[in-house]
């Protein structure tokens, strides 16, 4: 057992370089977990922190495809198998050009704590490649699922480890993926979430990772008597999680005045309206188009090349795009703007600078997985729907979506009330492991 909390991450970083992502999640669980270990001696005995940090399997294997010049490919593809106490592997794939080893880790980390959050049954877990989607035909993307799934199958099913989207990988890459499963296989299964609805997909999972997100907004908001009407809300990315967070601050009243992609932001002081929310839908969805061509569109906006879309002034701010994306100086412009309450549709968006000032001003600041995890948690719902071999209604799994967020956020209080003060980062953390925790230890040394 270490003898600190510091000397525990010098040996985590030691024994896996060049994972700095992974050591920042790590880091950020470490500081919130340190006293219940502590106090905790049989998390000790049990060397919990030690294992837990330690995937139980990692594959990485080549992935070779040919583009539509006959010219022949290789990518790197990735599944971190990080934790199964809870249930079976569970997590997204990623397709991006910097997809690596910490990276994934990174995510998988985070995904444990998540997913037993959400009260499901679900253990960690996350893959992907570095392959980009961006700019490969239809049939390219084909080629290269099939390749990719052709090594994948043999680790994955569906009381194993079950994969989803994440960025760079929607609903044309999951039904390539899954056409390819099952060709293998011959076996329909639920081995995939996030599928289409007419093949076992379920009702709500493409909005549920933004919808839960404004749903916990709201509950955070709540806690301070307030709610999203009439506010001002910056949102980054305009990719999935982006888009259906758009569609739900909408819903409860609030005025979006951007999105984002990786070149830039737009910035709309008229509000981001449902028609205009529609355009941009069809935009990135059916068009495959980037962000900036909505000024062209709707000439009021402007874009901001190059830029992030934190010094627009704002009450809330919804990061929705990719790691590290909100760093200290955009905190300190946030909250010196006014911004009150920032909930993180992204998987660990703010970095640690970010994350001490938010604590520091005393703003409401929903970490990442508790926020975002209505998207695994639908993910959950339609692996229960596919064992039963029915379909919900879109209310019915709405209902139980807003029910997850309702509790989520009641187990982040509880873990996490400090006087006055809702530190939902220790209360998503300390809660999260605990159930993990135990569950290693009444399993034994596995
Ligand atoms: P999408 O691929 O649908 O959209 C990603 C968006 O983020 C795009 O607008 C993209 O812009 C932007 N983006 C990606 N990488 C970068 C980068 N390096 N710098 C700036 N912008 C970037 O992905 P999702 O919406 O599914 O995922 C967004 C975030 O939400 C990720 O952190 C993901 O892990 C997290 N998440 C996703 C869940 C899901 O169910 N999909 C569930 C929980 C969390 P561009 O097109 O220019 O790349
Ligand atoms: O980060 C995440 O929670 C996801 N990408 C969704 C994972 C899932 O299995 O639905």
């Amino acid at each position: 057992m270490s003898n600190s909390a510091n000397e525990f991450l010098q040996s985590v970083i030691a024994t896996n370089p060049a994972e700095k992502e992974f050591h920042q999640a790590v880091h950020e669980v470490l500081e919130s977990l340190w006293p219940v270990i502590e106090s905790n001696p049989r998390y000790q005995t049990g060397k919990i922190l030690e294992r837990i940090v330690e995937p139980e399997r990692v594959i990485m294997f080549r992935v070779p495809w040919v583009d539509d010049q006959g010219g022949i490919q290789v990518n790197r593809g990735f599944r971190i198998e990080m934790n199964s106490a809870l249930g079976p592997y569970k997590g997204g794939l990623r397709f991006h050009p910097s997809v690596n080893l910490g990276i994934l880790k990174f995510l998988a980390f985070e995904q444990v704590f998540k997913n037993s959050l959400t009260t499901l049954p679900m253990g960690g877990g996350k893959g992907g490649s570095d392959f980009d989607p961006k700019n490969k035909s239809d049939l390219e993307v084909m080629r290269f699922c099939q390749s990719f799934m052709s090594e994948l199958f043999r680790h994955i099913g569906p009381n194993t480890d079950v994969p989803a989207g994440d960025i760079g990988v929607g609903g044309r890459e999951l039904g390539f993926l899954f056409g390819t499963y099952k060709k293998i296989t011959n076996e329909f299964t639920g081995v995939l979430t996030g599928k289409g609805r007419n093949w076992g997909g379920s009702l709500i999972r493409p909005e549920a990772t933004g919808y839960g997100l404004v749903y916990f907004t709201q509950e955070m908001l709540g806690t301070r008597s307030d709610s999203l009407s009439g506010k001002r809300v910056l949102i980054s990315g305009s990719g999935n999680v982006a888009q259906y967070a758009a569609e739900k601050v909408l819903e409860f009243g609030g005025k979006i005045l951007t999105l984002s992609d990786s070149q830039g932001t737009i910035v709309d002081e008229d509000g981001i309206d449902r028609d205009k929310l529609d355009w941009v839908m069809d935009l990135k969805n059916n068009r495959r188009g980037r962000i900036k061509e909505y000024v062209d569109q709707y000439p009021g906006a402007t874009f901001l090349e190059g830029s992030r879309p934190w010094s627009v002034k704002c009450d809330v701010a919804l990061p929705c795009a990719t790691e590290n994306e909100v760093h200290g100086e955009d905190a300190k412009t946030l909250i010196d703007n006014g911004c009150f309450c920032l909930a993180e549709g992204a998987n660990m968006p703010s970095d640690p600078d970010a994350i001490n000032r938010y604590l520091k001003a005393g703003i409401l600041y929903g970490p990442g997985k508790a926020a975002n995890a209505g998207g695994v948690a639908v993910s959950g719902l339609e692996m229960t729907q596919n064992s039963m071999r029915l379909s919900w209604t879109r209310a019915e799994v709405d209902e139980r979506l807003q029910m997850i967020m309702h509790e989520i956020h009641g187990t982040c209080v509880k873990y996490g009330k400090q006087g006055d003060f809702i530190n939902y980062i220790d209360g998503a953390n300390v809660a999260g492991f605990i159930k993990v925790a135990d569950a290693m230890l009444d399993q034994g040394v596995v």
